[in-house]
């Protein structure tokens, strides 16, 4: 197998430029800082060298699923040991858990991602558009997919687009059914040769049942449901499959907690002091900039407050209502911010 049949293009080759001593390999498997890496021979475990552990500054410069590695093979190739990582083209990421606010890398070098959302009890519209700002940010072209359309009416089918569309989404939307097989080909026929997939959404909605009827056998682990629909993370480790028709598709675990995308809610817990001084302004919806009455100002002119803490709150705020706007905003904001620039280049010209 060439590596461009595991999703190596020219973009990945040319960043690609790892050491003479070192072969390119793609991470197909993470499991809890154990990886399995594949290359033109096949699947061999790998593991962290020591200095890339080292070197690696936060948790985004660690390899995850879908990554391009420069490794070296070990023990008759029987074992590998990543040395460097490859810029990434696209990739998902959420904020970690913690008071931290710093991100996780879910995947890497993804073409498009399916968001996965079931007719029963598990569609919303609002984490449909949090999903897509996700994936919106990391590069990635996103369709959606209604799964479970078994159990509900063709009308409420209908409502459910309805509702996707009111909302200002116009991403592709396949409707299946793993059970009767309506719409399983359509997702098959959007999928090419050499170029990686992933699937996106909560537990239980049906990804890994559609990755099998993909790959047509039952090789992947698939779960039950509870009665109210929700599923019982099944999936455990992230994992890359390539499919008899050349396409690669990642499985992912069911996401718990889509709010730890944004930087939002940890934000006021990891500045309970500016929340607090807040609390304490005469207008609630101050912005600190020169109302009267402000206690946060008053708090940095005094001392009490740090001003180089307070301007880091201020900018992450202002990130996380970015990320909590909807869909819609931002891309009206994006447009917006598109127009500024072509402006400020044209005046830049006279
Ligand atoms: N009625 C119906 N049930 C489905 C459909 N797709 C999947 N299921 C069932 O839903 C349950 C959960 O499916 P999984 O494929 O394990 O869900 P998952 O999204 O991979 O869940 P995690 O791995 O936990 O994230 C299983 O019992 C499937 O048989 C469908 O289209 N219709
Ligand atoms: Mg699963
Ligand atoms: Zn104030």
């Amino acid at each position: 197998m060439e590596l461009t049949e595991l999703g190596l293009d020219d973009v990945l080759a040319k960043q690609a430029t790892c050491g003479p001593s070192l072969r390119l390999a793609r991470v197909t498997a993470v499991d809890r800082g154990r990886y399995v890496v594949r290359n033109e021979a096949g699947e061999v475990p790998a593991e962290l060298t020591g200095k890339f552990l080292h070197a690696a500054a936060t948790s985004v410069d660690m390899p995850c699923v879908g990554d391009w590695v420069g490794v070296q093979y070990h023990d008759a190739d029987s074992h590998a040991t990543i040395h460097e990582l490859v810029p990434r083209r696209s990739f998902l990421r959420r904020k970690s858990p913690g008071k931290n606010i710093d991100f996780q890398m879910i995947a890497a070098n993804i073409d498009e991602a399916f968001i996965v959302q079931s007719c029963q009890f598990d569609f919303n519209v609002r984490r449909l558009e949090r999903y897509l700002v996700m994936v919106n940010e990391g590069h990635i072209a996103p369709v959606l997919l209604l799964t479970k359309t078994d159990l509900v009416s063709p009308a409420e089918l209908e409502r459910m687009h309805g509702n996707i569309r009111i909302a200002g989404i116009t991403t592709d939307i396949i409707s299946l059914s793993n059970v009767t097989g309506e719409g399983v080909a359509q997702v098959q026929a959007l999928m090419q040769p050499c170029k990686t997939y992933c699937l996106l959404g909560s537990s239980g909605v049906g990804k890994t049942t559609l990755i099998n009827q993909l790959l047509g056998h039952d090789e992947l682990a698939t779960g039950a449901v509870s009665g109210t629909g929700e599923g019982r993370h099944t999936t455990t480790r992230r994992h890359l499959v390539r499919l008899d028709n050349g396409a690669l598709l990642i499985d992912m675990p069911g996401m718990r907690e889509l709010g730890m995308m944004s930087t939002g809610e940890g934000l006021d817990d990891s500045f309970g002091d500016i929340a607090a001084l807040a609390a304490r302004c005469r207008f609630a919806d101050c912005s600190h900039n020169n109302e009267p009455g402000c206690a946060v100002r008053k708090a940095i002119e005094c001392g009490e407050l740090d001003a180089a803490h307070y301007q880091s709150y201020f900018k992450l705020k202002a990130e996380s209502d970015f990320n909590e706007m909807s869909y819609l905003d931002k891309r009206k904001k994006d447009k917006a911010f598109g127009k500024m620039v072509k402006s400020v280049l044209k005046d830049g010209r006279h």
